[in-house]
């Protein structure tokens, strides 16, 4: 047959001309069509778990190899598996966990990408943000929106642990990352503990404040004893057969997501609950904040207790299962997807 006899020798014909674009940095699209347009997402990171039990010497190591003023924020950055080298969890997204020591003060600075905070692990610290502290609980979610100056503190007399989110991959691959360090080390306190939660965080704002849709909010700190009292009211009725009992954190003065990049949300599933396979496009960092939970990854089961970390790439299958009655923590790229017209989920 002359097709079978002419395909090796069109295969070399093809291969000297794709070697004569290449030298006009040119490439024929033809060979890299099904991976560029893919029929359904193929994410080049992998499903993995982080667990706080086996990485909490670790971080504490860290504590005594540099101090958080010398690292300027002493991080241990969590890796996708599958993206080593990359310092990201997501391809657009971060995660670190973030130790601070008694008496340290991670400098003051401000940077173009949005950060979130998550605490797990200790008492006393606090963050501020654009000259307010907050007090860090275990449970909080704290934010720092994009350009806002932040420095953390730790007045306490115990390591303080929190798991930073932030956009950075996403920053990064638009090329639109500026960074200022702070004069002082950290900022003057101008505002007493409690301001922006008392003015934006008690479903009103002040009588003349209209906020631009993609704004920050102003408040930003979401306290667990909040979110957990809520979660527990709402847990008196019926849950969600994909979700228990799922709340999206928002902007409340836009009901928007609380940074334009990222979404952040929490859940709580009844003890023994199996959600229904679901699946969507925004890769998701959850972080279990109580009960213990297995999260099955495409058909992987991931045993998640306190403070550990599981990401789930986008398009996977992910179904949980509680043992004592959950609650997760969990951000995504969501409001980014959304504004752009991609974001898709798949009930089943
Ligand atoms: O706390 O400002 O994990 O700037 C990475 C970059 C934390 C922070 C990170 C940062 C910060």
């Amino acid at each position: 047959m002359e097709a079978t006899a002419t395909q090796p020798q069109r295969h070399t014909e093809r291969e000297a001309y794709y070697a004569r674009i290449g030298q006009h940095s040119m490439t024929p699209l033809w060979e890299v069509l099904g991976a560029l347009v893919p029929p359904q997402p193929r994410s080049p990171i992998e499903p993995a778990l982080w667990r706080y039990a086996d990485l909490r010497q670790h971080v504490m190591e860290a504590g005594r190899l540099i101090t958080a003023e010398e690292a300027e924020r002493r991080v241990l950055i969590l890796e996708n598996p599958a993206l080593r080298g990359h310092s990201c969890i997501t391809q657009s997204l971060y995660a670190g966990l973030q130790l601070i020591m008694p008496g340290e003060v991670a400098p003051a600075h401000r940077h173009t990408q949005s950060a979130l905070r998550l605490v797990l692990d200790g008492e006393g610290a606090y963050t501020a943000v654009d000259g307010e502290r907050t007090t860090m609980r275990r449970g909080d979610f704290i934010i720092t929106p994009a350009w806002t100056w932040h420095d953390h503190g730790n007045l306490g007399n115990e390591p303080v642990v929190w798991l930073d989110g932030l956009d950075i991959p996403l920053v990064r691959f638009l090329d639109a990352g500026f960074a200022e360090k702070g004069e002082a080390e950290y900022q003057a306190v101008v505002r007493p503990e409690g301001d922006a939660l008392a003015r934006y965080g008690a479903n009103m704002v002040p009588v003349d404040f209209y906020q631009q849709p993609v704004e920050p909010t102003r408040l930003f700190v979401y306290p667990w004893e909040r979110t957990l009292a809520s979660l527990k009211a709402i847990s008196a009725g019926p849950p969600d057969a994909h979700f228990g009992h799922k709340q999206r954190h928002i902007n409340p003065a836009t009901g928007r997501s609380p940074m334009p990049t990222m979404a952040a949300f929490s859940q709580l599933i009844p003890a023994g609950f199996e959600t229904r396979p679901y699946r969507c496009t925004d890769g998701t960092v959850y972080v279990c904040l109580a009960g213990s939970v297995e999260a099955c990854i495409e058909g992987v089961t991931y045993q998640m207790h306190e403070n550990d970390v599981v990401v789930v790439p986008s398009w996977h299958s992910v179904q949980f299962r509680a043992g004592a009655e959950t609650v997760l923590f969990s951000y995504s790229d969501r409001p980014v997807q959304q504004a752009l017209g991609l974001w898709r989920e798949l009930r089943a």
